[in-house]
């Protein structure tokens, strides 16, 4: 795309919108970088030393946005705020980070979206292309802004999608789209559940002939929004074997595909949890499909150990197994956590309230919560919903949620921190909230 001398106006300058700015100023744009934020509260600036452009920061100038011929909108920033809404109404183009990017990289793509498991599937993808010899961009949501591959020379693009980035997509169509499970999430960004639903299904808009739609046929949501798709579909199922696709039986998973039959044996895993099945099955298809050969498939998830913060075993003081899950930030991932969990668990939850509904959670907790810590904004309202189902304390911060936990897990048995919320509330993002988590527990292990 031609941005030279376009008067942009980047919104947010967090990871997306630092990348874009660098993006644009190559490009000869020029560029103003906006955040609500004061200066000082931003991070990373530094970098953007040698780019020729201008900041407009703690607060958003209404003029800047109108005058704009492009405004280039980073992921965490809704639509609905009173600039973009402005600049819409009077016919500004507005494009999102992943819409830049896939404009100026016309490369093949493996896209991941669904409520829980994006990033876990996303990665064993990366694993699989790349030892396969791929050269593959891995990222998106996981991290790295999808934007950054235009400095390197991929060969194609395994990306991680959120609703959010979703929002803003137009001509955007990868070769695989995946859409592993929907439950309720960012009901905090959304006016509805439809309206969140709506937004994830917009992954298949572009696509059509020669393109394949991954989907869990196990999601009664994901079934229902398949049905008018024309894109070709190929399903999972951990419940049954499959005529064509990826089915399951036992301990085996058994890949079918034109014709032709393999098995995979789900003991070899080091990954744990049946959700990481469905992931692990989400995640084999498009390389299989691509050609890659299933056995050296196969070896490069079986080497896979799952990333930080998702279920991450970080310790074993006073006898109990003690779970970094600070990644679980709704409360479909916690209902699968838990699931996954032998009782009796303590489990620390709370922080930003998503709006969602936390009931969900009661029959578990009451099955192997021993005992319930909340803590951050939403423990009130999570002790409303929550409080009569088994022991629950509140508590001020990590350290006295550690610390209660300790005290109070004394016969064994599993502490897990699984939100149920983001960790907008006390820290700058999740991998802080479960770095937070793991200090405090190795604090006691050093006290121990
Ligand atoms: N901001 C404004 N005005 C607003 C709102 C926000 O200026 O009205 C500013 C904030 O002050 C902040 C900046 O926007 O300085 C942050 O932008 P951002 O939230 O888009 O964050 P990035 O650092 O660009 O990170 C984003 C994703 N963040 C979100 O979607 C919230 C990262 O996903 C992603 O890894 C990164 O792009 C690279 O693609 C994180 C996330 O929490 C992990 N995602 C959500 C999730 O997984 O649940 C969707
Ligand atoms: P995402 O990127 O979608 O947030 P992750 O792979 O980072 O997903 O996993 C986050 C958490 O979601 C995990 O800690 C686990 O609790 C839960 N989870 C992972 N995969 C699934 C799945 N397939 N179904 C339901 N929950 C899952």
């Amino acid at each position: 795309m031609d941005y030279l001398q376009k008067k942009i106006v980047v919104i947010g300058a967090g990871l997306s919108g630092q990348a874009l700015v660098r993006v644009f100023c190559k490009k000869g744009a020029k560029v103003t970088l906006s955040d609500r934020r004061a200066e000082a509260q931003l991070e990373g600036l530094d970098d953007l030393v040698g780019c020729d452009l201008n900041f407009d920061f703690g607060g958003h100038d209404l003029e800047l946005f109108r005058q704009a011929d492009l405004i280039a909108v980073s992921p965490g920033v809704p639509l609905s705020i009173e600039p973009l809404v402005e600049a819409r109404k009077i016919g500004i183009p507005l494009l999102g980070e992943i819409e830049i990017a896939v404009r100026e990289l016309r490369l093949p793509m493996i896209a991941v979206t669904g409520t829980n498991g994006k990033s876990t599937t996303t990665s064993l993808i990366g694993e699989m292309l790349k030892g396969w010899g791929r050269n593959c961009f891995v990222g998106g949501n996981l991290g790295t802004p999808l934007v950054n591959a235009c400095d390197e020379d991929y060969d194609s693009l395994v990306v991680e999608l959120s609703s959010f980035q979703l929002e803003t997509i137009e001509t955007f169509s990868p070769n695989f789209a995946l859409m592993l499970n929907l439950s309720e999430d960012h009901l905090d960004r959304y006016p509805d559940f439809s309206s969140y639903l709506a937004t994830k299904e917009a992954i298949f808009s572009n696509m059509g002939v020669g393109q394949y739609a991954i989907l869990n046929e196990t999601d009664g949501r994901v079934r229902e929004l398949a049905v008018p798709l024309a894109v070709k579909k190929i399903w999972f199922s951990s419940l049954r074997l499959l005529d064509e696709g990826m089915g399951r039986r036992g301990n085996q998973l058994v890949w079918r595909w034109q014709g032709e039959e393999v098995r995979f044996d789900l003991a070899q895993l080091q990954l744990k949890g049946e959700h990481n099945i469905e992931n692990v099955m989400a995640a084999l298809i498009a390389p299989l499909v691509l050609g890659m050969p299933a056995e050296l498939a196969w070896q490069k998830i079986c080497e896979f150990k799952g990333l930080k913060h998702r279920m991450q075993l970080v310790s074993n003081y006073n006898n109990a197994y003690w779970f970094n899950d600070s990644k679980g930030t709704n409360v479909g991932s916690v209902v699968k956590s838990l699931a996954g969990l032998q009782a009796p668990v303590t489990l620390i939850a709370g922080g930003k309230d998503k709006g969602g509904d936390y009931a969900p959670l009661r029959d578990l907790l009451r099955q192997k919560v021993a005992l319930l810590i909340l803590l951050g904004e939403a423990a009130e309202q999570m002790n409303s919903v929550l409080g009569d189902c088994c022991p629950t304390r509140l508590v001020a911060n990590m350290a006295e949620a550690v610390a209660v936990a300790a005290q109070e897990t004394t016969g064994g048995g599993t502490v897990i921190l699984s939100p149920a919320c983001s960790s907008f509330d006390m820290y700058s993002d999740y991998g802080l909230r479960g770095d937070d988590f793991i200090a405090q527990v190795k604090k006691l292990e050093g006290n121990g």
